[in-house]
């Protein structure tokens, strides 16, 4: 087993990590930038250095701060966490090359998900269910048989995007050659690679994703979904497990489709099949990510399983340690985040005044602190508030208990548009799809003439 874990990254995650550390009674060691100083991470892990300033670029993507770090240290492993270095293959190989362990699934795997028409075409040869679509449009030519082949409305992807980066949706031919070369255009300076490939598109799809996790014996296996379909501007705001509305039969058709390509393409580690269900129920891959993701203590609440504690197990050499779990009750996730309820704006600033929910059932992953300054360098999640109760009703009417008592004072939050969400008929009969946001926001523009 690993004796000490340098955590690449910040926040609530780097917390997290921290504390399935120390659980398992292996030495941490924090990273900060310089505006990082007064983090919650950097004092409770068992050692800190200091990384460069506040920008990212020069703190927490700077790979030899950060090799360097585990180096004077001694620390044997390295966790990436999400976000920052998490899915960047050439940082887990550097980390391999210099002697660390790496938290994760293998540099090859993490570069062939990476590049989302390899990863399609890996589906397409584990057979899981993909959309019609293309490989890269090399020509005119390519668009044009490609679209004529799809139909329209079709979406253009970057295939070094994902995350809903670089995507392109073309409702007629008469934009198509036009939307292709502003796409590769985009791609090419946003990804250094300008390579783009075609999809059929889906309009108001859900988002379902499938928790997999695989180890170095072969074996996979999955802890269920999430459904992430309550997003804007492709920033999810609040997650569950298990999903709603899907029946038994479909349930079971996209974990194996999950488990199986997970098996086939020798995953080591824990990881996330995203999906796109279409109207008729019809599930399709659409990429997969190769992290811990943010929204993983909801399956963490339904499963038992801590997902922190199995990665590390995992990246020793151990055997995955469940199967065929069924989930217990319902988990929502609710990210707080510091910005204007209404305009989104971004809202760093002191905390004068916090009070955090408790009780049970309630898990709030959280770095902040009365009088903590939050950054503007970084994201703006806050908190996540987490809570599990016996089915989907339950945990609603929890979750609205929890934002009740919620109190951040000194800067804005967005606690009360998650109240709006809670509120909503449409989320309340489970009726959510990738554009349920859009319409919350106008149905209240609506509303206010
Ligand atoms: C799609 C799609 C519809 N059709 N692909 C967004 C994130 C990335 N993982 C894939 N995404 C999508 N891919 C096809 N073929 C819809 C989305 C999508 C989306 C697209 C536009 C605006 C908002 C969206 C929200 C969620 C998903």
């Amino acid at each position: 087993m690993f004796k000490k874990v340098l955590i690449a990254n910040r926040g609530e995650i780097a917390l997290r990590i921290i504390r399935a550390l120390r659980e398992m009674q292996i030495k941490s060691v924090a990273v900060y930038s310089q505006a990082d100083a007064n983090a919650l991470h950097v004092k409770f892990a068992d050692q800190a250095v200091c990384i460069g300033p506040a920008s990212s670029t020069l703190s927490y993507l700077n790979f030899a701060a950060i090799i360097s770090a585990a180096e004077v240290t001694a620390a044997d492993a390295v966790h990436p966490g999400y976000g920052f270095l998490a899915e960047n293959a050439e940082f887990a190989e550097c980390c391999k090359r210099c002697g660390l362990n790496w938290i994760g699934p293998q540099p090859e795997v993490m570069r062939l998900m990476g590049d989302k028409i390899r990863a399609r075409a890996a589906m397409v040869k584990a057979k899981v269910p993909v959309l019609p679509g293309s490989g890269v449009l090399q020509t005119e030519a390519d668009l044009h048989e490609a679209a004529e082949r799809i139909g329209f409305p079709v979406i253009l992807k970057a295939s070094a995007g994902g995350g809903g980066r670089g995507m392109k949706i073309v409702e007629d031919k008469g934009r198509l050659v036009q939307d292709w070369g502003t796409g590769r255009a985009e791609a090419a300076a946003a990804f250094g690679n300008p390579d783009m490939y075609m999809e059929r598109y889906c309009r108001k799809p859900r988002h379902i994703e499938v928790q997999v996790v695989g180890d170095s014996h072969g074996n996979a296996t999955h802890l269920g979904e999430r459904e992430c379909s309550v997003q804007r501007r492709h920033q999810k705001i609040l997650e569950e497990a298990p999903g709603t509305g899907l029946s038994d039969e479909l349930r079971a058709s996209f974990h194996k489709a999950a488990t199986d390509a997970t098996r086939r393409i020798g995953y080591e580690g824990v990881g996330t099949m995203e999906f796109l269900l279409d109207e008729d129920d019809k599930f399709y891959f659409m990429e997969m990510n190769t992290r811990l993701q943010v929204e993983h203590p909801v399956t963490e609440m339904v499963s038992g399983v801590d997902l922190v504690r199995e990665q590390i197990n995992i990246a020793c050499g151990e055997r995955v340690s469940f199967d065929g779990l069924k989930p217990r009750g319902h988990s929502i996730e609710l990210r707080i985040n510091a910005e204007d309820s209404e305009s989104f704006a971004p809202s760093p600033g002191k905390i004068t005044g916090l009070n955090i929910p408790g009780g049970l059932g309630v898990r709030v992953d959280t770095h902040i602190y009365e009088g903590y300054v939050v950054p503007p360098h970084y994201d703006s999640l806050l908190a996540k508030l987490i809570v599990h109760d016996t089915d989907r009703d339950a945990a609603i009417r929890r979750a609205a208990r929890c934002l009740d008592e919620f109190v951040v004072e000194g800067i804005k939050t967005n606690i009360a548009f998650h109240k709006g969400i809670l509120n909503h008929p449409e989320y309340r009969a489970g009726k959510v799809d990738t554009g349920f946001v859009g319409r919350l926001l106008a149905q209240r523009a609506a509303s206010r003439g």
